[in-house]
């Protein structure tokens, strides 16, 4: 048997501050080609992370090692997103080298904060779902659960947002432009995967032969994901695609350039970069490409991976469970029946039910629009085997569920024939093909049931499952707010690093005046170090005594940045027309970026922009008001907000927001949460108490039904409402741009008949719940008691609770016994 190294996990990486310097000078060597002399900060980032890397190898080998040895079930996580963030900081803590490597620089002069700052931020994705599934992968690193991340390893990440004159600028971000010292290309892992061409016509068992007309390689490049202690390491893979024949030749040499190279640019185009669903028909049919690209590369890598050790696929439900991070995988179950039918020659009914014994999925959201669909003109063209599995999925639950109605009655088949052109509804797909159907908070885990789905959730009972959301304590609080770690681990000790729960200790603290003192005096020291931040990146200055009111977030209509501008600029009039009253200073801090096709979005960062141009430069606010718009919304844009934070704005309207995890991570850093009742703000309502919070607005329900009778017209609202019209004029009249007066007037005006996210309609509210946070802010010791008691309460939230619910009640994969391996 093969030896354990220590308690807990098979390997605990060990490295004094020698061993580590030499590492990181054998890898400046080697890999950067440099001496310590002549190395650039980055080429120091650059040997560091190698040897971090290293340090993480012997553990990676060990865990997979042992979970070969035991043949335990893996769980596979399929994303086509994933917002990582930066490495360095966080690897390092997880092997507790944090000090060490200080340590092991300084003897060259060099400052390790200094090195974090070189590291770009490994953009592969865009929100919420994106982020989700890199906290998901933490925690499974974290709880020891044998499996793998899934995705695709996009040249460009998603778009680097540049502020021109207060406008969304998207520029290309190209993350890999100087390569990538985490990753391990493996050639060996290679998959093929077809396009277009046609499919023969099934057997009546369901068989065809797809004779596809272009193909491309898939690549895999992985990268070691660090459970904290080091104890675990497991993997993300990255597909990333090539092409079957790098160059025509003989095109070539007849002068033909485009078809010389055609081969390789189809296959490169797939993993540019994440194409998106909003755009012109071309994208759209990439999109769909890359999709199937990636559901296929990593589908087949599954099944090579359980036939290396099985004879046959028969039992693929014990040995994987395949979580599919919502729509836009799901193709994922059309894939595995066409190889399961097609090429390992497995009956149809028996292919379904492996399919539905393996795969799960997550919904992430509520609004219709966020559903991927498929025309079935496309989806024909493009991949024409994948249609015929549809539709025969689609008439097999016909006949034999209830959702098989007449037509104009059943609104849940697989295949919509009632809008304009048929499609096919992958959310729909990803339902039928998966054991269990999971919401992201219990609201729209019920939404889920009773409105996106309630045919195919009363055909399937007790499928739908509500796993609340969860965040990486390591990243969201002990990396990127020491301080406050530090405080905590003072107080508790430092076990809720690896078990948020015991946050719960600290709630008697809340009553302890030393304790509050010490925690103010680390929101302070956050504070601090956000303003020189701001200084930097936005060259406003900020008082860090003030009030640091924060929404950083997407930018959508629905999460109401708006209705927040419109406070703030009442908020201006009113400070404007009395400077010296008795008012608690702010510091209005938004971040986001707006999808690229939404002009409504990009205009409501125009107006933060411009609002915060006009009153930063109005003396008689100076030290009342200010508003900071950070550009370019990232994880670590976040992580410096983050900590820093004292109230957290989640004020979408009810009812369309899925979950949230910005709520949970403010809270986490001692932010009370300023909330409409949605989405999982209900939840951390529940546990942290209404009365640490500031709740306002009517719940979904109430919104919903309102919606239904049309009562969307904000005009009573705006009318009856002195401050709301007070802040609309002043937006009309041009005074925030001067340059543009009419700027805003089309958009404005939009309030008053088609207010469809409530913005004028929950205003009176929010602005009413909003004047009572200086109230409660002027009197510190019931603020910072609050704030404790946040922290001590949120520890449910933590992503490790959810991922263990995943494994216990959707995946049922096992933690593999060391302990019990070594005997
Ligand atoms: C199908 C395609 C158009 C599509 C692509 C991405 C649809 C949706 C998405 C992304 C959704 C998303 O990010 N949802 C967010 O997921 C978070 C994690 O569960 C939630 O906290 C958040 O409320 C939700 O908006």
């Amino acid at each position: 048997m093969r030896p354990l190294c220590s308690a807990g996990g098979p390997h605990r990486p060990a490295h004094d501050q020698e061993s580590l310097q030499r590492c990181i000078l054998h890898w400046l060597k080697s890999c950067v080609g440099k001496n310590p002399l002549t190395a650039t900060p980055h080429d120091w980032y650059v040997a560091v992370a190698r040897a971090v890397r290293e340090c993480t190898v012997d553990a990676w080998w060990e865990t997979s090692a042992h979970r070969f040895d035991t043949g335990v079930k893996r769980a596979y996580y399929l994303s086509l997103e994933f917002l990582v963030g930066r490495r360095l900081k966080g690897g390092l803590s997880s092997l507790g080298l944090t000090e060490v490597c200080k340590q092991a620089l300084d003897d060259f002069g060099i400052e390790l904060d200094r090195l974090y700052e070189c590291e770009p931020d490994a953009p592969l994705g865009d929100g919420g779902l994106a982020r989700l599934a890199a906290c998901t992968l933490d925690s499974m690193a974290n709880l020891g659960i044998p499996g793998l991340g899934y995705g695709l390893r996009y040249d460009y990440g998603s778009f680097r947002q540049r502020l021109d004159d207060g406008w969304q600028v998207e520029v290309p971000e190209s993350w890999l432009a100087h390569g990538n010292p985490w990753e391990f290309e493996r050639q060996d892992i290679i998959h093929t995967v077809d396009f277009y061409g046609h499919a023969e016509t099934p057997t009546a068992d369901g068989r065809s032969v797809w004779h596809g007309g272009r193909r491309v390689l898939a690549t895999a490049f992985d990268t070691p994901v660090i459970g904290w202690q080091g104890r675990w390491v497991n993997t993300l893979r990255l597909w990333s695609a090539v092409p079957l024949n790098v160059l025509d030749l003989a095109a070539f040499n007849r002068g033909d350039y485009a078809a010389a190279f055609d081969e390789h640019e189809m296959a490169r185009g797939l993993t540019r970069l994440l194409y998106r669903s909003d755009n012109g028909p071309v994208e759209r049919e990439m999109r769909l490409k890359q999709e199937h690209f990636f559901v296929s590369a990593s589908v087949q890598d599954i099944l090579r991976r359980h036939l290396g050790f099985h004879r046959n696929l028969s039992g693929l439900p014990d040995t994987a469970a395949i979580q599919l991070n919502d729509s836009p995988c799901a193709l994922a179950i059309a894939e595995m029946m066409r190889l399961l039918v097609d090429r390992h020659d497995i009956g149809w009914s028996e292919a379904w039910r492996l399919t539905g014994e393996t795969f799960a999925y997550t919904s992430h959201t509520l609004l219709d629009e966020a559903q991927e669909r498929w025309p079935l003109s496309l989806l024909g063209r493009v991949l024409p085997r994948h249609l015929q599995i549809i539709q025969r999925l689609d008439a097999d639950l016909a006949a034999r569920t209830s959702i098989g109605m007449p037509p104009g009655i059943g609104t849940q088949r697989l295949i919509d024939c009632q809008a304009e052109e048929p499609e096919v509804r992958m959310g729909h797909l990803g339902f039928a093909g998966s054991h269990a159907v999971n919401g992201v908070s219990a609201m729209q885990t019920e939404l889920l049931k009773s409105e996106q789905f309630p045919e195919l959730s009363a055909a399937f009972p007790g499928r739908v499952a509500c796993i609340t959301n969860g965040i990486t304590p390591r990243r969201w609080l002990y990396d990127c707010n020491r301080p406050l770690a530090r405080l905590i681990s003072s107080a508790i000790g430092d076990q809720w690093i690896g078990d948020l729960t015991r946050l719960e200790e600290l709630e008697p603290f809340a009553a302890d005046a030393g304790f509050r003192a010490d925690y103010d005096g680390a929101k302070r020291q956050t504070k601090e170090e956000l303003a020189s931040y701001v200084k930097r990146v936005s060259d406003v200055t900020i008082d860090p005594d003030a009030l640091f009111d924060v929404q950083i977030k997407p930018i959508h209509r629905h999460k109401r940045q708006l209705m927040n501008l419109l406070h703030t600029v009442a908020l201006y009039q009113a400070m404007r027309q009395d400077p010296g009253g008795d008012w608690q200073p702010r510091v209005k801090i938004f971040a986001g970026k707006a999808p690229p096709q939404n002009p409504a979005a990009k205009l409501i960062i125009k107006l933060a922009n411009d609002i915060a141009r006009l009153v930063n430069a109005d003396h008689r606010v100076a030290d009342l008001l200010k508003v900071v718009y950070l550009p370019d919304y990232s994880v670590t844009v976040a992580e410096h907000v983050i900590p820093a934070a004292e109230l957290s704005e989640q004020i979408s309207t009810p009812g369309t927001e899925a979950s949230g995890t910005g709520n949970m991570k403010m809270a986490l850093n001692g932010a009370l949460i300023l909330g409409s009742l949605d989405g999982a703000t209900l939840e951390i309502r529940d546990r942290i108490g209404a009365e640490n919070m500031f709740l306002f607005g009517p719940d979904a329900a109430t919104v919903t039904a309102r919606r239904a009778a049309g009562e969307v017209d904000g005009r009573a609202a705006i009318r009856s409402d002195e401050t709301l019209r007070g802040a609309i004029e002043m937006i009309n009249s041009g005074t925030f741009s001067r340059e543009e007066r009419d700027r805003y007037r089309a958009f404005m005006a939009s309030l008053w008949t088609d207010d469809l996210f409530f913005v004028a309609g929950h205003f009176r509210d929010y602005c009413n719940t909003q004047n009572a946070v200086p109230l409660r802010y002027a009197q510190p010791a019931a603020w910072q008691r609050a704030a404790i008691l946040s922290i001590a309460r949120v520890g449910w939230f933590s992503a490790d609770r959810a991922v263990d619910q995943y494994k216990h009640e959707i995946w049922r994969a096992d933690t593999p016994n060391f302990a019990a391996v070594a005997e």
